[in-house]
């Protein structure tokens, strides 16, 4: 591979792929501490930075590489990743689309069931010895024929759309516009479609322009009878407020594997049994994050070769 531009890496990646980066790219790490600014100034002529999507490329960091051409993000989201900046700059920023998609609907599919069907919280019971001592598991909430509302009707979204096909949903999506090729209902507003939903599965982009569209109205909406699954963004959900409503009955149930401040729980959250909480896993199989790994290499090696990137974000 070629290696005449230099390559910077921000944020944790897997132990080969660090490997592969810094031995056949000769990357170095950007510090996340005191020392970043100073490592920044000494390698101001670094051309292209790997980023993972946790840390992204912030405005501030891709203004202190002034030779910057191409930021490559590992994961799907990029909503750290300043694109204003990057545009106006000429840098293309790529992150790895599609390769994930399967992984995070899978997970969406199993949060749905464990939170309508109590999955998690049954284990719990069963191991602290509550069926043993007699005590009987609650009746839980019906998956099949359930009324699904998806909010974020792109690549993941539609793969949640389809695998839930075969519990014969009634499923009903609002996106920023209706699509012509789902056989889906739409729905106007995000109000109306957590009004008709028993579940909300958030599969939208973070970022500024989704921030906390599911507030105050739309969790009313669901109800004490509604569940939420966010495979997303914390970001589109208020957290605390969501939070506050679960433990007073407000909501019904959440299953969640994103965060405000992860990796960092909302304390009010780890003793509620209507909830599933997750570290993140969404992507989280060998499987993908060998193809995320892929392709951060691909883009970086056709960066290296051609001037273009590979899978640029799509906005
Ligand atoms: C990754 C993700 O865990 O793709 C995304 O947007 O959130 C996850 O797949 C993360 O971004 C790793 O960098």
């Amino acid at each position: 591979p070629a290696a005449s531009a230099r390559v910077l890496r921000s944020g944790w990646f897997k132990p080969d792929l660090v490997a592969r980066l810094d031995r056949d790219y000769g990357a170095l790490a950007v510090p996340d501490d005191e020392r970043r600014e100073s490592f920044l100034a000494t390698h101001a002529d670094a051309e292209v930075l790997v980023v993972s999507g946790r840390t992204g490329a912030p405005g501030d960091m891709m203004r202190a590489l002034p030779r910057l051409r191409a930021v490559i993000n590992h994961g799907v989201g990029v909503e750290r990743t300043d694109l204003a900046h990057a545009a106006a700059a000429g840098i293309q920023v790529a992150n790895t689309p599609d390769v994930l998609t399967d992984c995070v609907a899978d997970a969406a599919v199993a949060m749905l069931l464990d939170v309508m069907r109590g999955i998690s919280a049954a284990d719990r019971f069963v191991r602290r010895g509550a069926w043993a001592s007699g005590e009987s598991y609650p009746l839980t909430r019906k998956v099949t024929g359930a009324r699904v509302g998806i909010l974020g009707l792109g690549r993941i979204g539609r793969a949640i759309a389809r695998r839930l096909e075969g519990f014969d949903v009634a499923l009903s999506y609002h996106n920023r516009s209706a699509r012509d090729d789902v056989p889906y209902r739409y729905a106007d507003s995000v109000v109306e479609l957590a009004r008709e939903a028993d579940l909300l599965v958030v599969a939208a982009t973070g970022g500024a322009g989704t921030s906390r569209l599911v507030d105050r109205s739309v969790l009313d909406a669901l109800g004490p009878h509604g569940f939420l699954v966010n495979i997303a963004r914390a970001s589109v959900v208020d957290e605390e407020l969501m939070v506050a409503m679960l433990a007073d009955g407000r909501l019904g149930g959440a299953a969640l594997d994103v965060f405000e401040r992860e990796p960092q729980v909302p304390e009010g959250l780890l003793a509620l049994d209507n909830v599933v909480l997750l570290p993140h896993l969404g992507s989280g199989t060998v499987e993908t994050r060998e193809a995320i790994a892929r392709s951060v290499l691909a883009n970086l090696e056709a960066f290296l070769s051609t001037g273009a990137v590979l899978t640029p974000v799509r906005s």
